[in-house]
């Protein structure tokens, strides 16, 4: 069987019982564990001098390659290139866009470095799948070190509108470099046509007959290939104790009131205070119905280090409290703001406890969050899953209630709306949106990409051996 070799900016093994890897992690374990696979990425550990040294590690059938990165790296490269001018721009927040040299270099630096230590690791027959924007230069890397073998890419986050994307400093080195893999993955058609019209308008590239695109004397085939759950864990894990124990202690705690939770890292592309200030509308709006529900947000820190996220929480802190100080009573809390982080398994419990659940992106490549809702809901009694029009999970999850993030009134009144919804609606809505959940998952995710890279790997072998 062909050996499949994953390369990410982080790798993160599954730990029995550890906290949430976050989706992309989740996604890559699933994904590898039935091709034997080789996961290649940081380890997240810093040195004081690259040195190369890769450190392995063997788990459920997956191997884990790692190399530690300079300090400076991890500055330019990760703090600085990937998550202060890539993830604000492909998220459009161009305010908080910063285009410094030096991030620039870093970038390269560290994909040149990625490029010469996985070298030596890749086999004539691997299949190579390169994960996400810290990595878009990778392959260019790659084949100027003499690798051949197939080489294709996803990209885990919204592609810009092209109007944006011109904005950055050597756009079109960055869009040139993802010419030299042999397929682009995205989560949506809409992220595959503003590619698309970047590569036509742009780039003066063309669109070949068979779908593929032509530009800087290269060819790439570019896919829309929405990522899902790994639901068979995910339904193991809503069996487990813990995921029970999670449920009845929400359960309980709930005194008989519904429950409207938003579970998010911390992130300003989640638009967590545009959702806040939308459920302090419905309250406005609806006094008479105020102490039946409360809204529970979980959300997590990431990213610490960039400067952007730091102030996140603190905002998001004030706000709850002044919705809470203005609200509350003596024996009703509307906000239950918590930042600790849950365990899969304790966090699958609280989806369950769930009545309405409130994915509310202002720009997301996919949404996980909202597919794992909606696998944990039970069929006799499902919750209400009301999403963002702007998270790629949009244009599968049809069935959810769908709203504009940024009007709080069109989000009050599909709160208002999903707290009234008559059973047999929330049924039907919830079958069709669960049907697709368990269907469209990262099991069916990876092997469509798997088989495009596969299909243009053939031909390659074909063109070798005539040669
Ligand atoms: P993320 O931006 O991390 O992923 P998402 O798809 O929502 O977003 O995945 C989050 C994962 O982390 C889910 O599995 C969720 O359970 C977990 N998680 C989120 N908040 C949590 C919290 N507070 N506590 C515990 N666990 C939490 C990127 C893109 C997405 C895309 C994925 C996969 O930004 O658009 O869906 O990659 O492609």
């Amino acid at each position: 069987m062909t050996r499949l070799v994953v390369v990410s900016n982080r790798v993160s093994l599954p730990e029995p019982g550890g906290a949430s890897q976050g989706g992309l992690a989740v996604a890559i374990n699933a994904a590898l564990r039935q091709y034997s696979g080789l996961w290649f990425g940081w380890s997240g550990q810093s040195t004081p001098h690259f040195t190369g040294q890769i450190a392995m590690q063997r788990m459920d059938g997956v191997t884990a390659a790692t190399v530690d990165l300079e300090e400076q790296d991890v500055q330019e490269y990760y703090n600085g290139y990937a998550n202060r001018t890539l993830w604000p721009l492909f998220h459009y927040r161009i305010d908080l866009t910063a285009f410094e040299r030096s991030y620039g270099s870093g970038y390269a630096r560290v994909n040149a470095r990625f490029a010469e230590t996985l070298r030596p690791l890749i086999e004539p027959k691997d299949l190579v799948w390169v994960q996400d924007y810290h990595l878009i230069p990778l392959a260019r890397e790659l084949r100027e070190r003499g690798v051949k073998n197939a080489i294709g890419f996803f990209l885990h986050i919204p592609w810009p509108a092209r109007e944006l994307l011109v904005t950055l400093p050597r756009h079109r080195q960055l869009v040139e470099a993802l010419f030299h893999y042999d397929v682009v993955g995205f989560h949506t058609e809409e992220w595959l046509a503003a590619f698309r019209a970047y590569v036509l308008y742009e780039a003066g590239g063309e669109e070949l007959p068979d779908g593929r695109l032509s530009a800087f004397g290269r060819t790439v085939r570019p896919v829309a290939l929405p990522i899902g759950l790994d639901a068979t864990e995910f339904t193991e894990m809503l069996a487990s104790e813990t995921a029970q124990q999670s449920y009845q202690r929400m359960e309980e705690s709930k005194l008989g009131r519904r429950m409207v939770l938003g579970v998010d890292r911390l992130d300003y592309s989640k638009g967590l205070e545009e959702r806040l200030l939308a459920y302090e509308r419905f309250l406005t709006d609806h006094p008479d119905r105020r102490r039946d529900v409360f809204m529970l947000q979980i959300s997590t820190h990431t990213r610490s280090d960039v400067e952007e996220y730091q102030d996140i929480s603190s905002r998001l802190d004030a706000l709850s409290g002044r919705i809470n100080g203005a609200f509350a009573e003596m024996d009703w809390i509307p906000v239950r703001n918590v930042h600790r982080p849950h365990a899969r398994d304790e966090l699958a419990g609280i989806y369950r406890a769930a009545d309405v659940c409130l994915v509310t992106p202002l720009r997301d490549g996919m949404n996980l969050v909202a597919k794992e809702f909606i696998a944990a809901q039970s069929e006799e009694d499902p919750g209400v899953l009301i999403l963002s029009r702007f998270a790629g999970a949009a244009s599968q999850m049809k069935q959810a209630l769908i709203v504009n993030p940024f009007s709080q009134e069109d989000v009050a009144d599909a709160i208002s709306r999903a707290l009234r919804m008559e059973l047999s609606e929330r049924r039907e809505r919830w079958r069709a949106l669960h049907k697709g959940v368990m269907e469209d998952d990262v099991v069916a995710w990876r092997d469509a990409f798997v088989k495009v890279l596969q299909d243009v790997a053939k031909p390659r072998k074909v063109d070798n051996a005539a040669a």
